[in-house]
Order: C-alpha cells, then structure tokens, then sequence
C-alpha cells in the first residue's frame, strides 16, 4: 500500500484496485460553441486544465492504473434527457438544438467528443452518461466491482458539477476517493475553492483532496 500527502489526511494508495476517473474532458465543455458556453460560461477558464488533466494520465498509464474516461451525454432521440433539463434554456441553446459542433450534448456529435490532448487509449474505459453523476443508468458500479475497483482518482471538469456529483455517489458506494486539485476545474475558481473546501470539511467521509505531484511522489 503507497500513502499519498493528501487533505484532510493521507490517502492509503493501492494501485492494483485503483483506477483513474476522467470526468467529461468533451469539447462541448471546453471549447466554444457547446453546452458550457450555452449555460453562459466563459469556456477558456477551462483551457489551462487540459495539460495537467494530459500530465495525471500520463502518469496513471505510466503506473498501470485503470483509465476511465467520461462524457456527459444524451442519446439522439432525447429519451434520456429530463424536461427540466432541455426546458429550462432558451431556444438554440437546449440540448439537442444545432451548434457549431452539431446538436449541443448529444452522443457521437463532434462536440461529445474527448479532446485529443486527453483522448482514450485502446483498452481505457469510455463511459457515457446522461447524468452529472457517472454512476446513474451507465452499469459502471457492477463493471467496476467485477475488476476489483476499489479506489477511485478523480480529475475533470467541472469541479463543483460532474466531478464532485460522481465523488459524492462514488463514496455513498463505498469507494475510497481522491481528487486531484489542479487537474480539475471550474468555470468559477469560487465554486472550486468551496467545493475543494466541503471535501476537506468532511473529515474524509466524502474523499480526500491532493496535488498531482503528491500522488507523483507516493510513486517514487
Ligand atoms: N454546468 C457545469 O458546470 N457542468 C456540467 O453541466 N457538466 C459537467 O460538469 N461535466
């Protein structure tokens, strides 16, 4: 068992039931014309991300970790999408309407795709969901159980929305959860500060919080 520096304590790293969680590193996030930048976002605050999200899983296929990849997305017809969540936007901002990377959050359209500084390998798990959280209507906690995944790594975007929704449930099930501060991120640093902040508040329940060159170290 490796021991990462972590908050509010160390995280008991063990690598053979651990697995990388790259959450929704999609176009439709972080570049312009997609569903952040339908919501009203300022997408470039997420660009400086991308590296260090492209360095985290350099460093989990370096140490043989399990690499799963999310996208948030919808199926063609919309028959996942709740009302609520296409309704409440205006007009050639919902999900599913045509932007400039085709139909906004819909599965397979350019902008669902990973950005390619981050893109899967063969063999990494792709996970799409309809949800903020990765664990509703994707089957991931059984496929997760069946490989003996224990521990999860999180990085993503965005901090306070995908990424701590799928922490959160991933912690009700019983997984031991670290995320990784500087390879996640906000379209509001507040929304990050305070969501990095809830995490350490919790005294562990709800997953610890470490820099990537912490976990680089629990390596050496
Ligand atoms: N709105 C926002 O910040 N995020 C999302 O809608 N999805 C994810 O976080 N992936």
């Amino acid at each position: 068992m490796l021991s990462v520096t972590a908050k509010p304590d160390a995280f008991p790293l063990d690598p053979g039931h651990c697995a990388l969680v790259v959450i929704d590193m999609q176009r439709d996030f972080i570049e312009p014309g997609g569903f952040g930048a339908a919501l009203g976002n300022d997408v470039s605050r997420l660009a400086p991300v991308v590296p260090r999200v492209a360095a985290l899983l350099a460093l989990a296929r370096e140490q043989r970790l399990t690499v799963i990849h999310t996208r948030e997305s919808h199926l063609p017809d919309l028959s996942d999408c709740p009302p609520l969540k296409r309704n409440k936007l205006p007009a050639g901002r919902r999900i599913g309407d045509d932007g400039p990377m085709g139909r906004i959050l819909v599965r397979g359209e350019p902008g669902n795709r990973i950005l390619d500084a981050v893109a899967p390998e063969p063999g990494e798990w792709q996970v799409d969901k309809p949800g903020k959280g990765m664990f509703h209507a994707t089957g991931l906690d059984q496929r997760l159980r069946d490989a003996g995944i224990t521990q999860l790594i999180f990085a993503g975007v965005t901090t306070e929305v995908c990424v701590q929704t799928s922490m959160r449930e991933a912690c009700d099930r019983g997984y031991d959860c670290l995320v990784i501060e500087d390879a996640t991120e906000s379209y509001f640093p507040e929304f990050k500060a305070a969501t990095l902040a809830m995490i350490v508040a919790q005294g562990g329940i709800v997953g610890r919080c470490a820099s990537l060159d912490a976990l680089r170290r629990a390596f050496q």
